[in-house]
């Protein structure tokens, strides 16, 4: 696998901080079919306690090796595929969830693909398609709600009006703003708020889309028994969302990717550790890498620490060097 030798942009290496850099080298895997019934939950027990996880799939050769292993009489067979249902996050800075107005039975993915928020007249929210259009509430610089009616935008379109003309689409942080937002849309039925969630990936966190050959069977996800947060294999070697808790056939993946680590110094102020910013750092690695020769099917990721920060003040000081794991 090709990882070349290089130098990383000296930006990263002048030492005050430091984080580490997971890279992943090796870009086939290998599969197995096991032909034991068993619920999601239970198929990804079983595969990372004897082989090492559910099948993820992310490029053609690995699509191939995993298509041929498919049993042509069963209609779905479990790959470590799921809609991260738990995933929710504000737009601005990805501010995790701290207050929610759910209405009753909602967050409910109704048909599937609901990963956008909305705010009733009535105070609470509700799971919607992002791209349907609403009236949306943007956030200024004061941090202010401003409720923008014309005209109406799917929530992708919304957020990028609000980034433009103001900060961000709106974060509800308490009930009382929660209220004063729904004083606002009186006249209106609801309004896209800053709050959604990923959609489907891979057990390794990467997500599902656009990878070409794997697609999606007519009409899926449609979460059509409320439950489908599962990913399986049909029988014509389409994907489906499938009710977790029933049972089927299932691929392992058998071989673990080889990885290295590579340690960063890098001289910085407090905001270090901002989300974007250390994604955005993260893209220019990458990009210097590729420009170097990396393969395209090298994955990189930061390792967080237990306290989710990537970058911790450095205690002396080491310089900058690679190490296996
Ligand atoms: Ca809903």
């Amino acid at each position: 696998m090709a990882f070349p030798n290089v130098s990383l942009p000296m930006m990263l290496i002048l030492p005050t901080d430091a984080g580490f850099l997971f890279v992943f080298l090796c870009g086939s895997r290998e599969y197995i079919l096991i032909r034991k019934y068993k619920t999601w939950d239970e198929a990804l027990d079983y595969c990372r306690q004897n082989h090492i996880d559910l099948a993820t799939v992310q490029t053609d050769e690995e699509w191939s090796k995993l298509n041929k292993l498919r049993d042509e009489l069963q209609f779905y067979i479990w790959i470590g595929l799921y809609d991260d249902a738990n995933s929710w996050h504000w737009s601005f800075q990805n501010e995790t969830v701290t207050f929610s107005q759910w209405d009753f039975d909602q967050p409910n993915n109704m048909y599937g693909k609901q990963y956008c928020v909305n705010l009733r007249s009535t105070g609470y929210w509700w799971d919607e398609t992002c791209n349907l259009t609403y009236p949306f509430f943007c956030q200024n610089g004061e941090g202010q709600p401003v409720l923008v009616t014309d005209p109406e935008m799917s929530w992708n379109d919304a957020q990028n009006y609000c980034r433009q003309n103001y900060t961000d689409l709106f974060t509800v942080r308490n009930w009382d703003v929660n209220k004063q937002l729904a004083t606002m849309i009186k006249e209106y039925t609801c309004a896209w708020i800053g709050l959604f969630r990923d959609s489907w990936k891979w057990l390794n966190q990467t997500s599902m889309s656009p990878y070409f050959p794997l697609q999606w069977a007519a009409g899926q996800p449609d979460n059509s028994f409320g439950q489908e947060a599962c990913g399986a294999l049909d029988y014509y070697g389409l994907i489906a969302d499938e009710t977790c808790t029933n049972s089927h056939f299932f691929l392992c993946q058998t071989t673990r990717m080889k990885q290295q680590v590579l340690r960063l110094e890098v001289k910085a102020g407090d905001n270090v550790n901002d989300k974007a910013i250390t994604a955005a750092m993260l893209n220019k690695v990458q990009q210097t890498l590729r420009e170097q020769g990396m393969a395209a099917d090298v994955k990189l990721a930061w390792r967080e620490q237990p306290d989710g920060m990537v970058f911790q003040k450095m205690k002396n000081g080491s310089t900058g060097m690679n190490e296996e794991l």
